[in-house]
């Protein structure tokens, strides 16, 4: 019998020797530190893992990312104290191919960037000395490793950690998949009681002895509640499957979001001799999920909506090399929106993860990256097969995984393909579904109590080939109102949806624009990345979900912005989705979230954020939004009460009647408030009072603001008399009905929104500022310097080209600043340039551009009041 001991939670990666008044022998500790790495084996400099070689390159220019060997090496020194132990080493993720040596001796190799394998190295090992192990990764494309083709970047590197295994000759299984060789499965789980099942793998490198397994099952405050007994004799060099019954516990506390009660469950393998040689633990989570087509989703037999996001794993300046308390943090801030439930998109993420889920009361749909498209060949379907049996077998004792997938947009290539003929695309779709059959049916036989899912993108050839009635759940990733038609079609093709299929339980797996912060709106438009454009379309897409019974839930793409290295969005090299930047500040959206989601405590945000500053003319009022979870809001600016307003959907919209200067807003309710303090720069026509700095982004609806000059770009205008604007010429990109494209990843500046949106044609643009004496900085790109293929921009054809030359000359108040610019030609890579020029003026600035060849462009104008 045990002594009764309470157990805290151990980390993961624990180290298993407790106090026991006995000898301890299973031990795995993490290797990441002081590892060689080199891309040539010639220069090597040293590492820690978790390490990738793409942090910096697939956010410099446009040719690439390195994507090829790197080679990683590092010394370990094993006792001959160990000499009866048995030796693994565990790698949890590395990217995305993996060959390892011992000694120089080739030990495993592995394939798949994102599931944890490991290998036994024991007759590899020398002991009392050093031993070498050499790590041979490779990303490069491989046609048999998937993903094959999607919009994340897949940086290199062993990127999670790797752990030396040390275990007794008896111990539980490391052999099956990586898993941590038991799976715990519940029966009968309901209100009243609940059953725990556990299936347990132990494997034997000796000839047959006798062993003892005990399970215990702990409650939350670490009481026993049921333990097992049973013994074992395990034969001579083979792996045992057991199966431990434990009786049903009464009244069991549920797991769900609201209250994640967490057991745990703990099992001990010791010898004959009552000797431990081995133990592992688990939480556990008395849920139920399941789907209805016509009611949604349910937990513990209870509706509730899935409100959450999908989760990428990299970080700004990390890559995917991020450490685990970091990503933890992620977690937290998803919880703390208010959010239900994680898409792991569009792989499996660190485990630890996942045990945060379990903690923290967040559903989680996992899946593996069989992304775009798929490869016909017998390696493509073996690798795809063993993946998700490491996936499954490895993230299977999580009670926070409900769903596990294994598709994403699978048909999205053959969707766009121009070059194949209609039979290759056929066969395409035969073997795809082949695919798919195949993996639904391993995942529905190793995880029997798990809802199977897929998502898929707008495009009829789902439903046509029946892929999407293939998994219980089948999720929609569906951009109305950015890559397609307008937000408001969102329900439309939902509910025609689910009329055409009324037995298909549907999730909107995906929705959501690009927002950069520093880009805002009082008019926002599709692809104009305004957060207020991103406002918008969540709001409203919220509204369109909630308001359908049938739609079992939504989840964001994405929750942070993330690397996408071919992708120019207002951040080159970034997709910027997500709810928090990059680096995870929140964008405002965020609290509107949480705004809906999270009424714990009373919350009110003001969302600007974004606006650091400004520029408003005449009686110009600015439209705010305020956030809040409260029903109603008192508002004041500037100490004078505006009123009280009721809250719709977490939403105040009011116009604020900003003065010049510094303004303080004050949110009240009840028993709450929040403030915030702004910077409003108020101009007067003619004589441009209040005026130092001035800057027009031109061909724009937006406000731009420009971070290392502190300073906001005002949206352009047809010229207007006593205050500026164009006279001839048309904005360029978004906001031109024959849509040619943004120009995007421009070199030479952080001031992509500035230079992106453009005037095209203009000749003369005219402000009529006082007299005086004024430096004057001008912006200009050539836009039809070819980008690199925006590949997800799929709706959008650009005609973009290398051919196009425009010479202008450019003039201020008639005087020459610059001949014959000819941007092309001057500079062959797409570079934003400035030109400035000091003008002394009696009254007003007139610029001109004179044509010589092609129609002018100008991107932006500065001007500032010297004297
Ligand atoms: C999708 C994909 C996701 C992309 C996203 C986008 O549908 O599933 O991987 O990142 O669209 O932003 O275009």
């Amino acid at each position: 019998m045990m002594p009764h001991i309470k157990y805290k939670t151990l980390p993961l990666s624990l180290i298993l020797c407790v106090a026991f008044p006995f000898l301890c022998f299973s031990l795995s500790k993490t290797i990441n530190s002081g590892w060689q790495y080199s891309e040539d084996k010639i220069h090597w400099q040293t590492v820690n893992i978790p390490h990738t070689w793409n942090d910096k390159d697939a956010f410099d220019d446009d040719s690439g990312y390195r994507r090829g060997l790197g080679y990683y090496k590092k010394q370990i020194y094993v006792s001959s104290q160990d000499k009866d132990q048995i030796f693994y080493l565990k790698f949890n993720a590395v990217n995305q191919k993996a060959t390892v040596f011992i000694n120089g001796k080739r030990a495993t190799n592995h394939k798949g960037g994102y599931t944890a394998f490991n290998f036994e190295i024991t007759s590899l090992l020398n002991f009392d000395a050093y031993n070498l192990i050499e790590v041979e990764v490779d990303n490069s494309h491989n046609d048999n490793i998937p993903p094959l083709d999607a919009d994340f970047t897949f940086y290199g590197g062993i990127y999670r950690d790797v752990e030396l295994i040390k275990v007794p000759k008896q111990h539980f299984s490391l052999k099956d998949f990586a898993s941590d060789g038991f799976y715990v499965n519940y029966y009968n789980v309901s209100n009243d009681k609940a059953g725990v099942k556990v299936d347990i793998l132990i494997d034997n490198f000796e000839t047959k002895t006798d062993a003892h397994l005990y399970l215990e099952i702990l409650d939350a405050e670490g009481n026993r509640i049921r333990e097992e007994h049973q013994g074992l004799t395990l034969k001579s060099y083979k792996t045992e499957t057991v199966k431990v019954m434990f009786p049903e516990i009464k009244n069991p506390k549920l797991w769900s979001p609201d209250n994640p009660y967490l057991y745990k469950l703990q099992l001990t393998l010791s010898d004959k001799n009552g000797t431990i040689l081995d133990r592992k633990q688990s939480d556990l989570g008395f849920r139920w999920a399941t789907v209805d087509p016509e009611k949604g989703f349910f937990l513990n037999g209870k509706p509730i909506k899935l409100i959450g996001v999908n989760r990428h794993q990299d970080y700004k300046d990390y890559g995917n090399a991020v450490p685990i308390e970091l990503q933890k943090q992620d977690i937290h801030l998803i919880k703390n929106m208010g959010a239900n439930v994680i898409r792991f998109a569009h792989y499996p993420h660190s485990r630890e993860l996942y045990k945060l889920c379990d903690e923290l009361g967040i559903l989680v749909w996992t899946e593996i990256p069989i992304v775009n498209k798929v490869t016909d060949s017998e390696t493509f379907f073996e690798v795809s097969n063993t993946m998700q049996n490491e996936h499954i077998k490895q993230y299977y004792n999580y009670p926070s995984v409900v769903m596990f997938g294994y598709m994403n947009e699978i048909f999205l290539r053959l969707a766009f393909d121009k070059k194949s003929s209609d039979k290759e695309k056929e066969a395409l779709k035969t073997t795809t579904l082949k695919l798919a059959n195949q993996l639904e049916d391993l995942t529905q036989k190793l995880a029997p109590n798990h809802i199977t899912v897929m998502a898929g993108h707008l495009n009829e050839v789902y439903n046509e080939t029946g892929i999407a009635d293939l998994p219980m759940l089948f999720g929609w990733n569906l951009y109305f109102g950015w890559y397609d038609a307008q937000i408001e079609d969102l329900g439309k093709f939902l509910d025609q949806q689910h009329q055409r299929f009324p037995k298909r339980s549907l999730l909107l797996s995906e929705y959501g624009p690009g927002a950069d912060v520093r880009i805002f709106t009082k008019t926002p438009k599709k692809f104009d990345f305004s957060t207020n454009y991103q406002a918008k379309l969540h709001q409203s897409y919220y509204k369109q979900i909630t308001e359908r019974p049938f739609m079992t839930g939504m989840t964001a793409w994405n929750f942070a912005d993330f690397g996408s290295e071919f992708r120019g969005d207002a951040i080159p090299h970034v997709n910027q989705k997500g709810l928090v930047q990059y680096d995870r500040t929140p964008k405002d959206i965020y609290y509107w979230y949480k705004s809906v989601l999270d009424d714990k405590k009373p919350f009110i945000h003001i969302a600007t954020d974004y606006l650091e500053g400004i520029t408003l003319f005449e009686e110009e009022l600015f439209p705010i939004q305020i956030y809040s979870n409260q029903n109603d809001v008192n508002v004041s600016l500037n100490g004078k009460s505006l009123g009280g307003f009721k809250v719709k959907n977490g939403i105040v919209s009011i116009d604020m009647p900003f003065k010049n200067g510094n303004n303080s807003i004050r949110i009240s309710t009840e028993n709450f408030s929040e403030e915030k303090t702004m910077q409003v720069n108020r101009i007067e026509a003619f004589d441009f009072k209040n005026f130092k700095r001035f800057g027009i982004n031109l061909g724009a609806h937006f406000n731009f603001y420009d971070e290392a000059q502190n300073i906001t770009f005002v949206p352009d205008q047809e010229y207007k008399k006593g205050w500026f604007g164009y006279k001839d010429g048309s904005a360029y990109g978004m906001t031109k009905d024959k849509n040619q494209g943004l120009p995007h990843n421009i070199k030479n500046t952080d001031e992509e929104p500035l230079f992106q949106a453009l005037l095209e044609g203009c000749t003369k643009y005219q402000l009529d500022v006082p007299e005086g004496n004024y430096n004057i900085k001008l912006y200009f790109v050539e836009p039809q310097i070819k980008p690199t293929e925006n590949i997800y921009n799929l709706s959008e054809e650009t005609s973009e080209s290398n051919k196009t030359q425009r010479i202008f000359d450019v003039y201020i108040n008639d005087i020459l600043i610059e001949k014959q610019l000819n941007l092309a030609q001057a500079y062959p890579e797409k570079y934003g340039i400035t030109l400035q020029a000091t003008i002394q003026t009696k009254k007003g600035l007139t610029l001109k551009l004179n044509a010589i060849e092609g129609l002018p462009v100008i991107s932006g104008i500065l001007i500032e009041k010297l004297d």
